[in-house]
């Protein structure tokens, strides 16, 4: 076997999680648009991330974040997830939409904030034994804007002691993933702003905490794929929030701005081990669809990754290894460029109708009536946290 029919199995397994976040209304601070039959409650969320699963067998299991998705009964969630096929996955805390968060959470120079923060944790870890989630994730807005406004080398201890103290309720299936970014809210210094101090927390947190990487992160030009391969290469690379940009944390449609860079994280993914469920590397979505509709918009980046996915898993790796070595420098790179230019979508579209799948998901979306159905049956939906 060569070719696609080669590496078809491996794309069995490929799970891509959503974030309930994605099927709310989003915006920009400039304007949040509404668009119509946007989800009203969790529930309405996690049916929505259901539609897509169903359509591209990608998305067995729904990102939720507290408290935009608080809900009274979280078993009940977790039930009401299951009814329409999919599970929920990991929770998301929130320290960056209350007043007493204006200085920071986790690494704030007041106890009484840091504890607060703490408690949320805490409360996220109990909504986590509910749900039977694994993961909880942490993306902190700690940072200061102006060179002497706070101390960063106290905020490090500081935030060092907080991890500690929510890592100590992590229980023995459960992790803990530290999200970095470079830049904002704050803008002249963030408390993790890369992957090496989410790390050197991370080890010294212990064998159950994990980097996240969000793909729109990173200052312009990063060597992402060089972050994925150390950070597999440490075991230490825990989840992925994908999305795409052209400048900063633009949360586009992941695989929309820059195909080849997914292509090229991807194939580090794959040669690290950090492909396939047993791999403990969770992919993810971190996106917002403020002027295009969100379920389709869903669809198209999950299939995003799978197709250079597939593109990836056709590098032929033992050629590639023998010009690498040969020093052959336009042979290996012509091996790596021959698979990203081999266009799979035609035989994903043959994959997905072996598997009981739409040949093409979005035009079965757009063929199904759910549309208007949601659009009919929920007057008066939500907006998203974001832009809230
Ligand atoms: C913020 O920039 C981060 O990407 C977060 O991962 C995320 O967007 C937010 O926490 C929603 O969960
Ligand atoms: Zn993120
Ligand atoms: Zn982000």
């Amino acid at each position: 076997m060569t070719g696609f029919d080669a590496i078809a199995d491996q794309l069995a397994g490929q799970a891509i999680e959503l974030p309930s976040w994605a099927f709310g209304n989003s915006g920009t601070r400039f304007k949040v648009f509404s668009q119509p039959g946007v989800p009203r409650t969790p529930e309405e969320k996690i049916a929505d991330a259901a539609k897509v699963h169903e359509l591209t067998g990608l998305s067995p299991t729904v990102a939720l974040h507290i408290p935009w998705d608080k809900v009274e009964d979280y078993g009940k969630l977790a039930a009401f997830a299951a009814d329409h096929g999919v599970a929920l996955g990991t929770i998301n805390s929130n320290t960056f939409q209350d007043d007493d968060y204006k200085f920071g959470s986790l690494a704030h120079f007041d106890r009484r904030v840091r504890d607060k923060a703490i408690a949320h944790m805490h409360e996220c870890i109990e909504i986590m034994d509910a749900t039977g989630s694994r993961d909880l994730k942490i993306w902190l807005a700690d940072g200061t804007n102006y060179p002497g406004q706070g101390d960063i080398r106290s905020r490090q201890d500081w935030l060092a002691d907080s991890l500690q103290q929510v890592y100590a309720r992590i229980g023995d299936n459960q992790r803990l993933v530290l999200e970095y970014k470079f830049f904002e809210p704050s803008f002249y210094a963030t408390d993790v702003p890369d992957w090496g101090t989410s790390y050197a927390h991370c080890v010294a947190l212990g064998e159950r905490a994990f980097v996240c990487l969000d793909t729109g992160h990173h200052a312009p030009g990063t060597n992402i794929e060089f972050i994925v391969a150390q950070l597999l290469r440490l075991g230490k690379l825990g989840s992925f929030d994908f999305n795409s940009r052209f400048y900063a944390d633009d949360d586009l449609i992941v695989g929309a701005a820059d195909p080849f860079q997914l292509f090229r994280i991807l194939f580090e993914v794959i040669r690290g081990g950090g492909y396939g469920p047993e791999s403990g590397v969770a992919f993810m979505l971190d996106q917002c669809h403020n002027v295009e509709e969100k379920i389709p918009g869903q669809i198209r980046s999950v299939l995003n990754v799978q197709e250079m996915t597939a593109r990836a898993l056709l590098v032929d790796t033992e050629a590639l290894t023998q010009a690498q070595q040969a020093g052959d420098v336009l042979a290996a790179n012509q091996i790596f460029m021959d698979a990203f230019y081999t266009d799979v979508r035609s035989d994903l579209a043959d994959w997905r109708q072996s598997r009981g799948l739409p040949a093409d998901p979005v035009a079965a979306y757009n063929a199904s009536g759910y549309r208007d159905q949601i659009i009919a049956e929920r007057i008066g939906g939500d907006q998203a946290g974001w832009g809230a």
